[in-house]
């Protein structure tokens, strides 16, 4: 028998944040260990570093990439790079389990054939944050971005097409999938300090993947 969830198309779990904005809440709990294994992966080849914004300020958030092409900062400004300036190397690829996760994910909330060719990766030990910011190093804003969230939970700041405008508090736990389309993708957005805690496969941190077309 077609319950009601069935008969919307939809999950409990899955929450519209705002326009273009929708939660998957859990989503990538049934990736956790093959997504965990394959992020050590990456930080071996291309470890995380605190990188500077063109201000001259060192990031909290620690940061590495993989895919064709990687999100950099230094003084000279923001860009996408193919090469990991650390190492001089191209990034290390995006592991197939990263490609189908933010392909399904993309894929559940209406934006088919999302093949995102960047993820950048960010590392929340207790303390660090993201000031406010929009994400417009992409060259198309059509495009979403996929955010997911593993290991110690965040509260995430979301706000308006204005830096000033007013901002809403989510919690992002283990597992939960974000897809920012729509209205949603150029909204200021950012995370408070990470509260310490102890997350049964990450310990003492965050790790968020935000999956990117650039363009
Ligand atoms: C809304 N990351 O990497 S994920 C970032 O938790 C970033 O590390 C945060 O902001 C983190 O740029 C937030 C949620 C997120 C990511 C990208 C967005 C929300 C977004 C892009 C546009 C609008
Ligand atoms: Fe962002």
């Amino acid at each position: 028998m077609m319950d009601l969830f069935d008969a919307i198309g939809s999950d409990p779990r899955d929450v519209q944040l705002a326009p273009g904005a929708m939660l998957l809440g859990g989503f990538a709990r049934a990736f956790e260990t093959p997504l965990i294994e394959a992020v050590r992966a990456i930080v071996q080849r291309a470890p995380f570093r605190h990188l500077v914004t063109p201000g001259g300020h060192r990031m909290s958030v620690a940061m590495t990439n993989c895919g064709a092409v990687g999100w950099v900062s230094d003084r000279t400004g923001y860009r996408y790079d193919a090469i990991d300036p650390d190492s001089g190397q191209p990034w290390p690829p995006m592991p197939d389990v990263f490609t189908r996760l933010a392909h399904e994910a993309a894929a559940k909330v209406g934006f088919a054939d999302f093949r995102p060719e960047a993820c950048l990766i960010n590392r929340y030990e207790p303390g660090a944050k993201l000031s406010l910011h929009q994400d417009k190093d992409e060259l198309d804003f059509a495009h979403p971005i996929v955010s997911v969230s593993l290991g110690l939970p965040a509260t995430f700041l979301f706000g308006g097409m204005n830096r000033s405008d007013k901002t809403t508090r989510y919690r992002l736990t283990h597992g939960d999938v974000v897809v920012w389309g729509g209205p949603s993708r150029l909204a200021y957005h950012g995370v408070l300090p990470l509260p310490d805690g102890e997350h049964p496969l990450l310990g003492r941190q965050r790790i968020n993947l935000t999956f990117r077309k650039t363009r």
